[in-house]
């Protein structure tokens, strides 16, 4: 697993249930990340993942997850790229889209997950598991390991047209991630504060705009799906926001970033997407 964040972190658990040996790659001192994860049902679990910088790894690699934050995609694959092969499965973990656009070699084809689970670190510890739907798909037929993994990974679903539930998870970012970072609010603000709602709707019917032109068969009407989410997420802090607390660099340029790329290309304006875009990249409040 490249990196492990939140979502790698609570992936390689199911992994490991399912009887999978994880191995974390990330330049680190520490040969042990640790973390425990408390789930739903009140278990608690630790979690000891063995950590290797790219310049241990000595083995081809067969099966990779790239998990680490957009932005980082650049630095982190490149030192891991001759362990891969024609055959390397790889899985995108990663918010947004086209992070990892042009850094895979030839012939790999990575299947995107998409998850709605998420991991709150809001206690000294143990960290939080909010067990919703993740998607795994993309090209082909649905790879021999995924039954055995769907019993000890919960709501696992595998879809052929992973877009639909990517699409949906890219206009929720879109929304609600820069403009809780920017005005540094709960994700509920988006529907209590009337003027962040209709930075929402500007948002959401830009990004409809685009997903539409990409393709037809997009239902639009993206706001309902986006105000769910706020509600159902209205105390927590977007990991955008939680990124800008800590001064980390944001995931914006693969979520509007890439709403904004393709407007451009089909000729449609979007410059709520692009104010947004430009003011997290300044690091200041949106007009
Ligand atoms: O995925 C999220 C994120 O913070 O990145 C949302 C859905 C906005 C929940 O906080």
């Amino acid at each position: 697993m490249l990196g492990a964040g939140n979502m790698g972190t609570l992936s390689a658990w199911y992994l490991t249930r399912a009887g999978h040996a994880v191995t974390v790659i990330k330049d680190n001192a520490s040969p042990m990340q640790e973390k425990t994860l408390c789930f739903p049902d009140g278990q608690r679990h630790s979690l000891n993942l063995p950590v290797r910088a790219p310049g241990q790894i000595s083995t081809t690699i067969d099966h990779l997850i790239v998990a680490v934050k957009t932005p980082y995609s650049q630095v982190a694959l490149p030192p891991i790229i001759q362990h891969l092969h024609a055959h390397t499965q790889l899985i995108r973990l990663q918010n947004g889209l086209g992070a990892l656009d042009g850094l895979l070699p030839h012939g790999i084809l990575p299947l995107e997950a998409v998850s709605t689970s998420a991991v709150k670190g809001q206690h000294p510890h143990h960290d939080i598991v909010a067990e919703n739907t993740t998607w795994l798909g993309g090209h082909g037929e649905k790879p021999p390991w995924m039954n055995d993994l769907q019993n000890h990974w919960p709501n696992l679903v595998w879809t052929r047209d992973i877009r639909i539930p990517q699409w949906q998870k890219l206009v929720a970012n879109a929304v609600i991630n820069p403009l809780t970072a920017l005005h540094d609010v709960p994700n509920g603000q988006i529907i209590d504060d009337p003027s962040l709602r209709l930075c929402a709707e500007k948002i959401c019917m830009e990004a409809d705009m685009v997903l539409q032109a990409l393709n037809n068969d997009w239902p639009g009407q993206s706001l309902d799906n986006v105000l769910a989410v706020a509600r159902a997420t209205a105390n927590n802090t977007s990991s955008m926001r939680a990124d800008r607390q800590r001064g980390a660099t944001t995931e914006i340029d693969a979520i509007n970033g890439w709403i904004v790329r393709q407007a451009d290309q089909l000729g449609i304006e979007a410059p709520e997407n692009q104010a947004v875009v430009s003011a997290l990249r300044r690091g200041s409040v949106a007009g």
